[in-house]
């Protein structure tokens, strides 16, 4: 039972920071390369004088983390600002629906609900550390303090020197991009098995990457691979026509999640077939929005959160996922010093597991002063 409703709040200061690591290797996508990471945190202080931190998706576009920090500080404090509150519950959907005629006019109800997803999360945070609960069990978590890891992040140009460390640590769960024409991806798979053995979990995202037609067509040889899950196979955005005639055609279990919104989008994307959902609180949602999906998925459906973030949103995602029982958790294994001080997988990840301190009150990330001024965002976009 969450202990949330122990007692209302106020949010009495709400500051953003902008963060950037530069790169020595820039990250190539399908959509672009980043030359840097950056980070958006925002800490929410309630009026018993407790701060609790929360992170905002702001991995593109390369200047999101300026525009999203203006959405907190000029659409969203005010409203956060304005009242005491029941819960965090209430916090977050009176953000919500106090905004979304502004996020329509401008076209933006991705930023504004990552804005408002990571206020949340922060807002949880500090109401967990006010009655020094760890997150996982203030949301209500009860039966275990880890969730298994797969490791994102490896491609066909990075697996050889990615997987093997990875497998001598004890990692069991491995995703690797596709969409790169099927002799290219074939390859891929076939060294990635190679490396991580015949047991361990592979999954492959295609990142929105096939037609409905091309992604029927590459089921046929994808079959051979034992794959635990095929993500994005088509674009979020298709008609359910056409995820229902994918997931009806793959013996494949089908994943998506990280680019919709909205409890109905997940519902309308389960009853379309696709078998695993992956909500990312720091994208949409925060911890309400990211429950409010848990709470109403079908039996046979799983939970596995996309994260792609630093060491705050890593550490408030990993406290869902342990909450919620999720089958897995996303765990980006690519060079993130945002990630990697603060929340360093070699600390946080056993026997291909995230671990969670059952005693830290809070999701157990407070940035220091020392990290904020290290990677403290110094571009000309300070907005
Ligand atoms: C992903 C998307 C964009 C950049 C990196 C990784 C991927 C994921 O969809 O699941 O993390
Ligand atoms: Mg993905």
């Amino acid at each position: 039972m969450s202990v949330e409703a122990d007692r209302p709040f106020r949010v009495v200061r709400i500051d953003v920071h902008r963060l950037a690591a530069p790169l020595a290797t820039p990250r190539r996508n399908a959509f672009g390369a980043m030359t840097e990471r950056p980070g958006l945190l925002v800490s929410a202080t309630l009026d018993c004088g407790t701060t609790g931190w929360g992170e905002i998706f702001a991995n593109w576009p390369a200047f999101g983390a300026a525009h999203r920090a203006r959405i907190v500080t000029d659409c969203l404090s005010p409203h956060a600002t304005a009242r005491g509150f029941e819960t965090a519950a209430e916090f977050w959907q009176t953000l919500t629906d106090a905004t979304e005629v502004l996020a329509i006019q401008c076209a933006e109800p991705g930023p504004f609900a990552q804005a408002i997803g990571g206020l949340e999360i922060a807002v949880q945070d500090a109401l967990a550390r006010r009655v020094g609960v760890p997150l996982w069990r203030y949301i209500g978590g009860a039966s275990q303090s880890r969730v298994r890891a797969y490791a994102s992040g490896v491609t066909a140009g990075t697996l050889d020197r990615l997987v093997p460390p990875l497998c001598d640590a004890g990692w069991t769960a491995f995703k690797l991009k596709v969409g790169f024409g099927a002799d290219a991806d074939r390859r891929a798979l076939d060294r990635l098995r190679g490396h991580v053995g015949p047991n361990a979990a592979v999954m492959v995202d295609a990142n929105q990457a096939w037609s409905r037609d091309d992604a029927i067509a590459n089921l046929a040889w994808l079959a051979d691979y034992d794959l635990t899950w095929l993500e994005e196979p088509i674009s979020a955005l298709a008609s359910g026509d056409d995820w229902k005639a994918v997931c009806a055609a793959s013996p494949i279990p089908i994943a998506a999640g990280e680019n919709l919104r909205g409890a109905a989008a997940f519902k309308a994307t389960e009853a379309a077939g696709v078998a695993v959902l992956q909500p990312d609180p720091i994208k949409w949602g925060g911890l309400t929005g990211w429950r409010s999906v848990a709470n109403a998925r079908s039996a046979g459906t799983h939970f596995a959160p996309h994260c792609l973030c630093g060491a705050v949103g890593s550490a408030a995602t990993a406290a869902l996922a342990v909450a919620e029982d999720a089958a897995f958790m996303e765990v980006d294994v690519t060079d993130n010093p945002l990630r990697s001080e603060l929340w360093p997988l070699e600390t946080h990840v056993h026997d291909g597991c995230i671990r969670i301190d059952a005693d830290t009150p809070g999701h157990g990330v407070t940035p220091t002063e020392g990290y904020l001024e290290r990677w403290h965002a110094r571009d000309a976009s300070s907005g």
